[in-house]
């Protein structure tokens, strides 16, 4: 068997694309959308795991390709942010220098994979042309009052010296870089997301997306049903206002909990309680979220003051503890033991007492160990609501509630705005000047993009103030509105501010007049198919959407959703499913793989190591067998082309069989399979080859052009091999016949006692069982006798012998 020269073979095909662009668009075909979640530009480059993902999206994009459409597929970087910072406060580079050198690197390895990126269409978040984009879209939120600014305590990262976002914090520690955030109280920028929640929420509904990506975001939305109830305070005119989504459960509540924020916890306090409460909201307020957070023991401290619940008019407890978040809801809660654990353990902690108003399988339990949570059962020592059926009241309690004067209705969501500035220096420029009598002006836009300029130092100060406050010159500017001296903002904007949009600018990059012109955001946007990572589930992905509904919103595109279809390709681990990085000393580079084994080889291993959408572990010694398969085929193919073999009904079927096959597998994004199932068939004809002295030519190239989305290099070169005179991509995908499909089948004659009573059609090799049953089935009504015999005479009679 001969090795076909992969070297040589694939370097002819790179050259011939080069001159030859396969994926022309001619203004007529339908155009097909898929995406890569754009790399960072790493100084590390990449490894076999970064591979996959973009493999996955080249395979879809050239089977789209040979489904007749012009596929955009562009590529690009994601170059803001602290790698690229941190790298210039070590070596003294300017970021922009290290980023361009990095892109470099990573442009080359990518173009090792042979995928169809069209580079004309490439972007990069930090060159000023596009950032200008990013700080123009900016400047339209902030003219509709969707950015705005508000001193509060943020997520504070005490090592990357920079405020987060909550959807930063994983975990109660910063996403970057796993230290323990802490809170700070900072002047921010901030965008409101939360004008988009319920649409964010809603429209999910319209996406092909996973649905645990969907449930991710939906969680984290957090939209939750319930009511205001106001509760008095003894001796007091005030009111203290908790929400609850169990409103049905107001019987149960003995005491209240407030947030040791609350702007009432300070005053509730009596002289016996003033020194402990003070204590307490000192002490919480030194508390880092994440230690308030995992505490394994609830901490508190009794006001010394009482409220009224409403419904009952009973004396409750109000508490302080940090188990009530201070931005949720009103930051105070009323608490039920027997019905919510934390309240459960609080009660028994302090010894409160636990009043069990849903009876659990028909019962009032006499010991509570537990809460019972579910709200389900008989509504008992809940007055006028005694009887009911919780679930039924949790849902009309609200409207009762409201009627009664003690409270409303009242729905609430668990996102927050986007704390959207950072202290830091490597980002976009926030587009603002203070001025002390126009207050915050926009940078007008025709002066955008509003640059980065030159620093000495890259160094966060740790203040709260970026870099940028060091440079007076920069700083001190004139208002655009008044022309009097201002003070330009010196945050910069978040690492996901390009990357909320980057995918609409792909389309007409060299736009300066618009971030897209409208005519070809209509023709070629949105997305079809959007392919990377799950971890970008709350984050990238959920402020793409809100971005997209803002543009469209404003008039600039026509599509509230960005990505019609979501894919999430697993990881690559090293052994032992460990992570592949430098530090583990356990990265596979593809460099040495593609020498040895063709770049084709490795795109075909990628995928066969198991479901895309799973993660994998990395064995090279796995590339062998699909390297011995394209061999085979290969050979196959230059043993079968030139003898003018005419094809069989055998190879009719395999034919087809195999389109159907490799086909639904596709479509199915079950790639791992489609690879299984080659190997499969050309076994198949291989063997049968051997029977007939070849395979038949039309065979043969529905082979190639199945197989070319995965090795696309040997693709073209058999369908060369094969007479192809142009592109094997511009070969159409092709068909299949299911009655081609089909065996062939025999007439087979049933008899009793050998007799004739019927006659039969079924598969030429039908199994004896199979066939016996058949005959059996057409003659059911004659099986009168006992049977003693059955005999299946193959293709021709079964007998079946009765007494
Ligand atoms: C009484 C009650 C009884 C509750 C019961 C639950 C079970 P979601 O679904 O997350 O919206 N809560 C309200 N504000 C809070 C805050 N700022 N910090 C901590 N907890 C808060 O949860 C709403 C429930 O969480 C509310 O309903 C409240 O406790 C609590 F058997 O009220 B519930
Ligand atoms: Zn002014």
């Amino acid at each position: 068997m001969s090795q076909y020269n992969h070297t040589a073979i694939e370097k002819k095909w790179r050259e011939n694309w080069e001159k030859h662009p396969i994926n022309v668009n001619d203004g007529k075909k339908e155009k097909y959308y898929c995406l890569d979640m754009f790399p960072y530009p790493s100084g590390s480059g990449l490894h076999v795991g970064h591979w996959r993902g973009y493999v996955i999206s080249d395979v879809w994009s050239r089977y789209q390709l040979l489904r007749g459409k012009y596929v955009i597929h562009p590529m690009g970087w994601d170059a803001f942010g602290l790698p690229a910072e941190n790298y210039a406060i070590k070596m003294g580079v300017h970021p922009a220098i290290s980023t361009e050198s990095n892109i470099k690197n990573i442009k080359r390895q990518i173009n090792e994979i042979a995928a169809i990126y069209d580079w004309d269409m490439e972007v990069n978040t930090t060159d000023p042309a596009f950032y200008k984009w990013t700080q123009w879209i900016f400047v339209q939120m902030f003219k509709k009052g969707l950015a705005y600014e508000k001193e509060f305590p943020i997520n504070w990262c005490p090592s990357c010296k920079t405020g987060l976002a909550n959807e930063e914090v994983v975990n109660g520690c910063c996403e970057r870089c796993g230290t323990p955030v802490t809170k700070k109280n900072l002047r921010q920028w901030m965008l409101k997301i939360t004008a988009y929640a319920d649409r964010l929420l809603n429209d999910l509904d319209k996406l092909d997306w996973p649905e645990k990506v969907k449930k991710m975001q939906t969680d984290w939305i957090g939209k939750s049903y319930g009511a205001e109830v106001d509760f008095g305070v003894e001796g007091r005119d005030e009111k203290i206002t908790v929400y609850t989504t169990r409103p049905d459960t107001l019987y149960g509540a003995t005491f209240m909990v407030l947030a040791p924020e609350h702007a009432m916890a300070k005053s509730l306090a009596t002289d016996e309680t003033r020194e402990a409460v003070e204590k307490y909201i000192f002490d919480s307020s030194m508390r880092s979220n994440v230690d308030r957070l995992q505490d394994k023991e609830k901490t508190g401290v009794f006001t010394g003051t009482y409220a009224i619940n409403p419904i009952n008019g009973a004396k409750v407890p109000i508490w302080l503890s940090d188990y009530v978040l201070a931005d949720y809801g009103t930051g105070a809660i009323m608490c039920v033991p027997a019905h919510d654990d934390r309240d459960f353990e609080f009660a028994k902690k302090f010894n409160i007492p636990i009043i069990q108003v849903i009876a659990k399988d028909g019962k009032e339990i006499e010991n509570m160990t537990e809460a019972y949570t579910e709200a389900s059962g008989t509504m008992i020592n809940s007055g006028e609501w005694n009887g009911m059926e919780s679930s039924v009241l949790k849902k009309e309690a609200p409207e009762m509630i409201e009627k009664r004067g003690i409270g409303h209705k009242r729905v609430n969501y668990k996102l927050r705005d986007w704390v959207f500035s950072r202290q830091r220096y490597w980002g976009e420029p926030i587009p603002i000047v203070h001025c002390p009598k126009c207050g915050n002006v926009p940078v007008p836009e025709d002066q955008l993009p509003l640059k980065l300029p030159e620093v000495e130092s890259y160094q966060p100060t740790g203040t709260g103030e970026s870099p940028l406050a060091a440079i007076d010159e920069w700083v001190n500017t004139t208002c655009p509105c008044c022309g009097a001296p201002a003070k330009r903002e010196t945050n910069t904007m978040p690492q996901w501010a390009g990357s909320s949009w980057y995918f609409l600018r792909y389309v007409d990059n060299k736009n300066d007049k618009e971030l897209v012109s409208r005519e070809k955001a209509d023709k070629y946007l949105p997305v079809d198919m959007y392919i990377g990572g799950v971890e970008h589930a709350v984050l990238h992905l959920l402020y793409s959407r809100f971005y997209t509904k803002f543009l469209c919103d404003i008039g600039v595109i026509d599509f509230d959703e960005p990505f019609k279809k979501l894919f999430n390709q697993g990881m690559i681990t090293g052994k032992n499913g460990i992570k592949m990085s430098k530090s583990k000393g356990n990265v596979v580079s593809p460099d040495d793989l593609v020498r040895d084994y063709g770049c084709d080889s490795l795109r075909l291993y990628e995928l066969f190591v198991g479901p895309p959408e799973l993660d994998a572990e990395w064995d090279d010694r796995g590339i062998e067998g699909v390297s011995r398969f394209l061999n085979r085929f290969y050979n196959l193919v230059m043993t079968s082309k030139d003898k003018d073999i005419k094809e069989t009904k055998e190879m009719v079927k395999l034919r087809h069989k195999l389109v159907f096959d490799i086909e639904q597998r596709f479509e199915q994004f079950s790639l791992n399979t489609v690879i299984s199932g080659f190997m499969e068939y050309n076994n198949k004809l291989i063997d049968l080859a051997k029977k007939e002295g070849g395979i038949d030519k039309e065979t043969l190239k529905t082979f190639t052009i199945l197989l070319a989305p995965f090795a696309p290099h040997l693709g073209e070169e058999l369908w060369q091999e094969l007479g192809g005179t142009d592109s094997v991509f511009h070969a159409s995908w092709p068909e299949c016949d299911a009655e081609k499909m089909k065996d062939d089948e025999k007439e087979v004659a049933v008899q009793i006692n050998g007799r004739v009573r019927a006659t039969i059609t079924v598969p030429a090799d039908i199994s004896k069982e199979d066939a016996i049953a058949a005959g059996k089935e057409a003659i059911k009504d004659k099986l009168t006798g006992n049977i003693v015999k059955e005999i299946y005479v193959p293709g021709r009679i079964v007998n079946i012998v009765m007494k």
